[in-house]
C-alpha cells in the first residue's frame, strides 16, 4: 500500500491546528500509520529539503522549519501521495484551492502549514528519514 510523509509545520503546530489537519487527512480516507512530535535540527532539515538547496528561500526555510516543534505523520492508502497533496492544496496559501489545508491554515508561501511528499519514490525516502520501521503500524481501517 502506498505511503506518504506529512509534516505539520511549526506555524500550524503553534496555532493549534495539528488535530484539525490530521482529521482532514483521515477524512480523505487515508490511514494514519505513524505519528510523532519532534523539533527538526539543522542537519535533518537540510537533508529533508536538500532538493531546494540552491533556491533563494532555502536558508529562510531551514530557519523556519527548525524554529519550533513539528508533527510528523505517515499516511497510507491508495494514491496516498496524490491524495494528501490534493487535500493540502497549492504551495502558496493565497492561491490554494478553497477548502484545502493550506488555504484554511497556511499564512504565506513559506509558513504554509504542511509538507507532503511529492512522489512515491520521495515518500519512501522521506518516511525513512523520520521513522524507524518499528514506528510504522499495520492495521485495517474500519468504516
Ligand atoms: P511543496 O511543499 O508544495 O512541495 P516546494 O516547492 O517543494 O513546495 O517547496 C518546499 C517548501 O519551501 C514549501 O512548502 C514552502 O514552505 C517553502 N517555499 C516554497 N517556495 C517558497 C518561496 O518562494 N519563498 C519562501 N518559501 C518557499
Ligand atoms: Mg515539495
Amino acid at each position: 500500500m502506498e505511503r506518504t510523509l506529512v509534516l505539520i509545520k511549526p506555524d500550524a503546530v503553534e496555532r493549534g491546528f495539528s488535530g484539525a489537519i490530521l482529521g482532514r487527512l483521515e477524512k480523505a480516507g487515508l490511514t494514519l500509520v505513524g505519528l510523532k512530535m519532534l523539533q527538526m535540527d539543522k542537519a535533518l532539515a537540510e537533508r529533508h529539503y536538500a532538493p531546494h538547496k540552491e533556491k533563494g528561500f532555502f536558508k529562510g526555510l531551514i530557519s523556519f522549519i527548525t524554529s519550533g516543534p513539528i508533527v510528523a505523520a505517515v499516511f497510507e492508502g491508495e494514491d496516498a501521495v496524490k491524495t494528501a497533496r490534493t487535500v493540502m492544496g497549492s504551495t502558496d496559501p493565497s492561491k490554494a484551492e478553497a477548502g484545502s489545508i493550506r488555504k484554511d491554515f497556511g499564512l504565506d508561501i513559506e509558513r504554509n502549514a504542511v509538507h507532503g511528499s511529492d512522489s512515491v519514490k520521495t515518500a519512501e525516502q522521506e518516511v525513512m528519514l523520520f521513522f524507524k520501521s518499528t514506528e510504522i503500524f499495520n492495521y485495517t481501517r474500519k468504516k
